[in-house]
Parts: structure tokens; sequence; C-alpha cells
């Protein structure tokens, strides 16, 4: 079977893939959003709910890295003097919560610090692309634009957190740059089941008006038929 012939299994209907032209963008899998003590707790909210995306994001790891599809992680943060931080998004909740404020695993969202890592079960190998972003979209203000451009990338495979936040801004943003977006719905998740459920159905709705959505099988079955 050549890449050509691939068709992923996907609402609103089958997508081919050309795996060459395929990556596997992992969005913000961060302790400070899936470990208690970080960002999210910080925001009262039940940490434990996006647990459910990590195992679906392992095995899509897995199958991707085995078929050499570009793998690309994100992650959520600020600079430490947090120059690069709207006042505007920190003046929100009380001192305590807030992005820069001291907590269990470090200045809360800020690079360098232990909650800014990524989960060790999806940590990123050498050579894996690591975009740093200031903001939801993990096209603002970053280079993720240029480096799809200098691999030929056309087609992202969007799993991570949060769904309606991080994962949707970021397939919005790159439907608008002619990016076809599949988000895997099972490696998504959300404090927040129902936002999770309406978001991944606002994406395919209306013939794909933000992209497409599988799930892990359906792209774990693909790239093992490779
Ligand atoms: C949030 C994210 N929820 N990665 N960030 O603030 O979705």
């Amino acid at each position: 079977m050549t890449d050509h012939n691939m068709l992923l299994a996907a609402q609103p209907a089958p997508l081919p893939l050309e795996l060459e032209r395929s990556a596997l963008l992992i969005i913000d899998m961060q302790r400070d959003f899936l470990e208690p003590g970080g960002f999210g707790s910080s925001l009262g909210n039940d940490v434990s709910l996006l647990r459910n995306a990590v195992e679906p994001c392992q095995r899509v790891l897995a199958a991707a890295r085995s078929a050499g599809v570009v793998v690309i992680h994100t992650r959520e943060g600020h600079r430490a003097d947090m120059a690069d931080a709207h006042p505007h998004k920190v003046m929100r909740g009380g001192p305590a919560t807030r992005i820069g404020a001291a907590g269990p695993m470090g200045r809360i969202l800020i690079r360098g610090e232990p909650g800014h890592d990524i989960i060790p079960e999806l940590a990123p190998l050498p050579g894996e692309v690591v975009i740093d972003k200031p903001g939801k979209g993990a096209f603002y203000q970053t280079d993720l634009e240029m480096v799809l451009t200098t691999r030929r990338i056309d087609t992202l495979l969007v799993c991570g957190v949060t769904t309606e936040v991080c994962v949707h801004t970021t397939v919005r943003e790159g439907n608008d740059r002619g990016y076809r977006c599949v988000a895997l719905a099972d490696c998504c998740a959300s404090y927040f089941p129902e936002f999770h459920s309406i978001g991944l159905q606002m994406i395919c709705a209306q013939n794909g008006i933000f992209g497409w959505v599988s799930d892990a099988d359906a792209v774990t079955a693909l790239l093992a038929s490779r």
C-alpha cells in the first residue's frame, strides 16, 4: 500500500493520508495541567480527568515513532521574567493561583520549572521538536509554521489537553493556515467532559468546519498497515 492510498477513518469523512506530509502534534501534556499542584489544579479543576488521554497518546506516539512520522510536542508557559505574559492573562484569580505564583511544582506555568515539563509517560525523545508557546494556540508567537513548512507537512494529527482550550485554538489556527487538522478524540481530554464532547463535535460538524475527528485505534491501525 502506498501512502497515497492510506485512508484514515474519521468524521465527517475518511481522510486520505500521506505519512510523509503528516505530523503528530501533542499539545501541552505537561505536569502543570495533569498533576496536582500545577496550573490546572490551581484553577480548581480535577486534574485526574485528563489522565484518560495518556494511554491513547502513548499508543499513538509509539506508532508514530515506529512509522517515522514527524512528532512535535508543545508546552504552554512563560519566560521567568514574564515579559511574554499579557497582564490580562496573568491577572485572573487570586494572587496565589496566578501564572508566576509559587506552587508545589515551582512557579505556575513558567518555563524551566518542574510543572512546565511534559509528563514522563510522553517525554520527547532527542530529535523531536518541542515548541514553547506563550498562548493557547500553538501557532501564536511560535515558529511552528516554519517547522511545518520546512518538513512539507500539510496534515496535523492533534492530541493533548485541553480539548476546548489549547487543542481547539490550535486546530482553528491550523485550519485557517491551510493545514488539515485531525483531532484524535481519546487522545484529548478536558476538565469538563461536556466541553470535550462538544468541542470535538464543533471541529467536524458542518462538513468539517475546522477539520476532522478520529481516534487512537484508527491511527495506530493505519500506521501498522504501512
Ligand atoms: C489551558 C491548555 N487550559 N493547554 N491550557 O489553559 O489547554
